[in-house]
């Protein structure tokens, strides 16, 4: 695996509109409920009460195996709670149940919900909820506003099967989706959905931050940054590592799996894609058929898809919005873990890596004489001096113009422990190219420096320049020590 490779028109009801509407509303759906229960002889007239299990991602609840319809009650609670948003950096969530996102509700078509919504007494606003899922003024909104300390109850039957976002719709209502009130409401349709092996909740949403990306602390909301649709954060599951690590999703070869994606926003669309995958199916936007063999399926804000595939061949595959800056600097990746025999035939990893030399290259005589000559520097001055354009020609692109590196990505040399506790081995790493798992001032880097084209003089004279400068040890290196140091480090 070399590759490391919402907006349902939300409806701003002023709080005197939520104030006249709450009860006409509540009394009128449910007379309609008990008329369709009359008049229609499929469903019983007393439906069965079941109490709804609702999960935190990325856990979702089991399949619906009952054949009828039935009264189910959800008890949803409104928390405003410090969360991690990435290491070193918290924030203050407002969440439907806990965590970002939302509890996963899953319930049947044509069943009737009995929703309460609480919201904790130590909340310091009022919040809603508009289920996506909902056909009613505000999809639930003018009935569900809760003061801190309350709870509110309204009525609804699933009309329409399909996997929906819910959210807050408490003004000001983007702030509200912005700290995380979101979540996702499937509703079966009534002959199920076809099995599979593995399911799993992801739901992305973008966060605006007073700091830039890793600024540590307890982080404010940025309302201009949110105004702007310049987010700090873009994640899956509502913080910086959610679904990698420890906390990846998991699966064994031969094994289907279903992800239920949503996207809470409140600002960006998110391009899915799951590197390494290709969708066996899509049912996009949520919906009721499916498209086949899908690369990368577009999740609006406020919308959601359920993807599913097979896998096939073990390894790391990543879940990312391949709006790709998203992806590797601003949090929105993933992980599946698939374990299991390989398949070379689906899969051969890899199988040459040689040196390419095409003919009429210069590559096979750098740098023995005849080539045109590198300069030689006669002083450390001049080793500095030649050192530093190395740098800029070959360097600097991944190690940054002052040597500090993309957190991430490339680490920094400048201060570098690795680098300042060894420099053969560093030369070593120049001469060579280095691809694995290494710690540099206490972050794992697990990517790959190519190999460069340099002699022992142009290393020596680009490792002079790198020790003497950003805080490094200094010293000279001379060629004596790289062409000493290349054979030592030769891996
Ligand atoms: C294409 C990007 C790229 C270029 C160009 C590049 N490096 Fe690297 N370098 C990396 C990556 C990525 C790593 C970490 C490799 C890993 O994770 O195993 C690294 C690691 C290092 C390290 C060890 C770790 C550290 O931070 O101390 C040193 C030293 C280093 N590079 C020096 C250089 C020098 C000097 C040059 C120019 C002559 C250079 N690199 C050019 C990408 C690059
Ligand atoms: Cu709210």
């Amino acid at each position: 695996m070399k590759r490391s490779t919402l907006k349902k028109t939300v409806v701003l009801l002023g709080l005197g509109l939520y104030s006249m509407g709450i009860l006409s509303s509540c009394s009128t759906q449910s007379s309609h409920a008990e008329t369709a229960a009359k008049t229609d002889d499929a469903i019983p007239k007393e439906l069965p009460t079941v109490e709804a299990e609702l999960t935190d991602a990325p856990k979702v609840p089991a399949p619906i195996t009952r054949s009828h319809a039935a009264k189910v009650v959800v008890r949803l609670e409104v928390t405003e709670v410090v969360k991690k948003m990435a290491d070193g950096v918290d924030y203050t969530f407002w969440t439907f149940g806990g965590s970002v996102p939302g509890k996963f509700i899953r319930i049947r078509q044509n069943d009737e919900v009995e929703f309460h919504l609480m919201n904790h007494p130590d909340s310091k606003n009022p919040h809603n909820i508009d289920l996506h899922a909902v056909t009613g003024p505000g999809g639930g909104a003018a009935s569900t506003f809760t003061a801190p300390g309350h709870e509110t109850v309204f009525k609804f039957k699933a009309l329409n099967p399909g996997l929906y976002v819910y959210h807050c719709a408490t003004a000001p209502v983007g702030m509200h989706i912005a700290n995380g009130m979101y979540g996702l409401i499937l509703v079966e349709p009534e002959e199920g959905l076809p099995k599979v092996d593995k399911e799993y909740y992801v739901m992305q949403g973008d966060f605006y931050t007073k700091g830039d990306f890793g600024a540590p602390g307890l982080q404010p909301f940025d309302m201009q940054k949110a105004l702007d649709e310049n987010p700090s954060y873009v994640v899956f599951n509502g913080s910086v590592g959610a679904l990698t690590g420890d906390n990846a999703l998991t699966a064994k070869v031969g094994e289907t799996v279903r992800l239920f994606v949503g996207n809470g926003g409140p600002n960006l669309i998110s391009s899915f894609h799951v590197i390494g995958e290709i969708f066996d199916k899509v049912y996009d936007e949520g919906g009721s058929t499916a498209i086949e063999n899908i690369q990368t399926t577009l999740v609006p804000a406020g919308g959601t898809a359920i993807t599913e595939f097979k896998a096939d061949v073990p390894g790391n595959y990543v879940l990312v919005d391949h709006s790709i800056f998203r992806a590797f600097n601003k949090g929105a990746l993933g992980m599946l873990k698939v374990e299991g025999t390989e398949d070379k035939k689906i899969y051969s990893g890899q199988i040459v890596q040689k040196i390419y030399q095409p003919e009429g290259s210069t590559v096979q005589e750098m740098p023995s004489a005849g080539a045109p000559k590198a300069a030689i520097a006669s002083s450390k001055d001049m080793r500095l001096e030649l050192g530093k354009t190395l740098y800029a020609q070959n360097c600097q692109a991944c190690h940054q113009a002052e040597g500090q590196g993309i957190k991430g990505a490339f680490p920094p040399l400048a201060k570098s422990d690795y680098l300042n506790a060894d420099v053969d081995r560093a030369i070593g790493v120049v001469a060579h190219g280095l691809e694995g798992q290494i710690k540099v001032n206490g972050e794992l880097y697990n990517s790959t420096m190519p190999k460069l084209k340099l002699s022992d003089e142009e290393i020596a004279n680009v490792m002079t320049f790198v020790m003497n400068n950003w805080s490094n040890k200094g010293g000279e290196v001379t060629p004596d020590q790289v062409k000493k140091a290349k054979d030592n480090y030769k891996h």
